[in-house]
């Protein structure tokens, strides 16, 4: 059985990662809608950056949780029949023990530069941004995707909902696109379609099945 995971911020709130849209989820008082922009980072980059650094520096004060954890025992029983598309740009999938992750919304540890495109590794907060190892320019930005930009992997994200059989959502508020017409994409073509959540997403009622409480019990519950 193929099996698209699709995950947002509330996999990663249990192990202590801010969530977008909760309480306490705003972005220094502003709305993540007006300031996840490439028009934000244009305007002011420091506090861009600042942002990020600060969100690349808690990354190392934070574990997977048992969520994270199942998904990864859920790739050790059906192998490349999974796969986990996360709209988060922490590396928790990873330190969980999956392999088999998108980032469709990039990754904290990555650069992008804008001159070239090339994507190199970002491990620390940076005081003073280094030029582009492959083209020398100073153009790096943090590697994530903005409102307005095109999320990666769409084509394999794409390929790979026509050919499944179960789309499950973890931890998301359904207010995003692309990834809020996920459910709709792969339902249409005939998967069966659950959703995890602490509470009713947006998109709720597309989905044949919904179980709601924190991701660290429904997942293992659901996994195992
Ligand atoms: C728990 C829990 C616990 C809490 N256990 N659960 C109409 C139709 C289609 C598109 C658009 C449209 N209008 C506008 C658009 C475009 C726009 C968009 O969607 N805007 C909306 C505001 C409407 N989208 C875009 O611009 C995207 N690009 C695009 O569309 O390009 C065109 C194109 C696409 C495809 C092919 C060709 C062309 C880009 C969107 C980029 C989003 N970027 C961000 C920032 C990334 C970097 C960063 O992290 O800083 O991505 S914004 C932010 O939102 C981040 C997240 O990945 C994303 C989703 O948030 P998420 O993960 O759902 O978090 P929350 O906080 O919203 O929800 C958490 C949930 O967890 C809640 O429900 C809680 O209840 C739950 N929870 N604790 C379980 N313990």
């Amino acid at each position: 059985m193929k099996v698209t995971v699709l995950t947002g911020a509330g996999i990663s709130a249990e192990s202590g990662v801010p969530t977008f849209r909760d309480a306490n989820g705003l972005w220094e008082g502003h709305r993540v809608e007006d300031v996840a922009t490439p028009e934000a980072f244009d305007l002011q980059p420091s506090v861009v950056h600042r942002f990020y650094d600060e969100r690349r520096a808690a990354l190392g004060g934070v574990e997977p949780n048992e969520a994270h954890r199942a998904l990864a025992r859920l790739e050790d029983a059906l192998g490349d029949d999974l796969l986990v598309v996360t709209q988060n740009i922490d590396d928790l999938h990873e330190r969980g023990g999956s392999s088999r992750v998108l980032h469709m919304h990039g990754e904290l540890r990555s650069a992008l530069c804008r001159a070239c495109g090339d994507r190199t590794p970002w491990t620390d907060p940076l005081v003073h941004l280094p030029p582009c190892p492959r083209c020398g320019a100073s153009e790096l930005r943090p590697d994530v995707v903005w409102f307005g930009e095109i999320p990666y992997e769409m084509e394999r994200i794409q390929d790979t909902l026509e050919r499944t059989d179960l789309f499950v959502s973890i931890g998301t508020s359904g207010a995003v696109y692309p990834a809020a017409g996920f459910v709709q994409y792969a339902a249409r073509r005939g998967a069966r379609t659950l959703e995890l959540n602490l509470q009713p997403s947006e998109g709720t009622h597309l989905f044949d099945d919904a179980r709601h409480g924190p991701a660290s019990a429904l997942v293992p519950a659901w996994v195992d």
